[in-house]
């Protein structure tokens, strides 16, 4: 396990491989003096760096800020997790932020290097809504994962459309999904509507709402493994990262098990991605900042798959 920003705060890791070379993008928490509720408030960042490295030991390089809630047109504030998707040499940055009337769209933003600067589009993508943007290539295809409860406000929308008042089922009621859909070929759309992305239990049973230990809350990330789609998340309340595998990127996907423990923190947030042969979980915890939950510190740890590619369990260090 390793800390890789020990001077500054950096959470929810979206990491990816351009040209032989691991490229870090994570949310950049500061102390905004905002206090601590259930909306998120908390986490009021306002600009992303880049870091990158070639070895997983080796120097972690800074490439600095390179997109700021004041230049994006749109914008209100929040500034959460990212990703980034390369396609034909060109860099796609995907970022929630509120808009002007405190709600998440999705933006995008534009460079020629995956360490940025990163230039931004005037208007957020169509039909985007919530948090938690995770881009997985396949296929010579893009596709967008996202969405997020509470703050994430994925409980004002049901099938792509804002309701009048939020809705968050409870109990027995089905989970709320995260979504997905296809990219456009310009990498700056959506190409269809958003779809469900449906976890199911053993016995092919959608997962409820009162589940919380098992159902999708926030921070969607697919990878591919042995040519499973793994589609991993937080369960946000209970502070798990799970996975659960399915055939194809759309799902359904089949839950599996825990991936990361509670660390100290409430969120939980990662990317797992494979580099020069070995596989890696990429997080964050509030160790370093004595368990202030919204100045976060971004860790890499091995991750392993077992003989029958079941993720090996990895603790996340939180003591009761
Ligand atoms: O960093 C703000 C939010 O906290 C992220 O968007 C969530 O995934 C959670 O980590």
């Amino acid at each position: 396990m390793r800390y890789l920003v020990p001077g500054d705060y950096m959470a929810d890791p979206a990491v990816h491989v351009f040209n032989g070379r691991l490229y870090i993008y994570p949310s950049h928490d500061w102390e905004s003096g905002i206090t601590e509720n259930d909306s998120g408030d908390h986490f009021n960042m306002k600009d992303y760096h880049v870091f990158s490295m070639n070895d997983i030991d080796g120097e972690v390089i800074d490439h600095g800020v390179v997109l700021e809630v004041k230049n994006i047109p749109w914008a209100g504030r929040q500034l959460w997790d990212c990703d980034v998707a390369c396609k034909n040499g060109k860099y796609y940055m995907y970022f929630p932020l509120k808009d002007k009337n405190d709600i998440f769209r999705i933006g995008a933003a534009i460079s020629d290097k995956p360490e940025g600067p990163f230039i931004p589009l005037d208007n957020p993508m169509k039909g985007s809504y919530s948090i938690d943007p995770a881009v997985f290539e396949d296929g010579g295809n893009y596709y967008m994962y996202f969405g997020g409860l509470w703050g994430g406000q994925l409980q004002r929308y049901r099938n792509n459309k804002a309701l009048e008042s939020a809705v968050l089922p409870e109990g027995s009621d089905l989970a709320l999904c995260p979504k997905v859909a296809k990219l456009s070929g310009d990498m700056l759309e959506f190409a269809e509507e958003p779809r469900d992305v449906l976890i199911i239990n053993e016995n092919g049973k959608p997962l409820t709402a009162g589940d919380n230990k098992h159902r999708f809350f926030e921070a969607s990330w697919m990878h591919k493994y042995n040519g499973k789609y793994y589609f991993s998340y937080s369960t946000g309340d209970t502070h798990l990262l799970c996975y659960a595998t399915g055939d194809n990127p759309y799902g359904p996907f089949t839950y599996q098990g825990v991936i990361l423990t509670p660390v100290v923190g409430w969120t939980t947030h990662h990317a797992i991605v494979e580099f020069n042969g070995k596989w890696y979980l990429f997080h964050h915890d509030c160790v370093p900042s004595g368990g202030r939950t919204w100045l976060r510190s971004l860790k890499v740890t091995g991750l392993q798959y077992d003989e029958n590619g079941a993720i090996r369990t990895i603790d996340g260090g939180l003591k009761d």
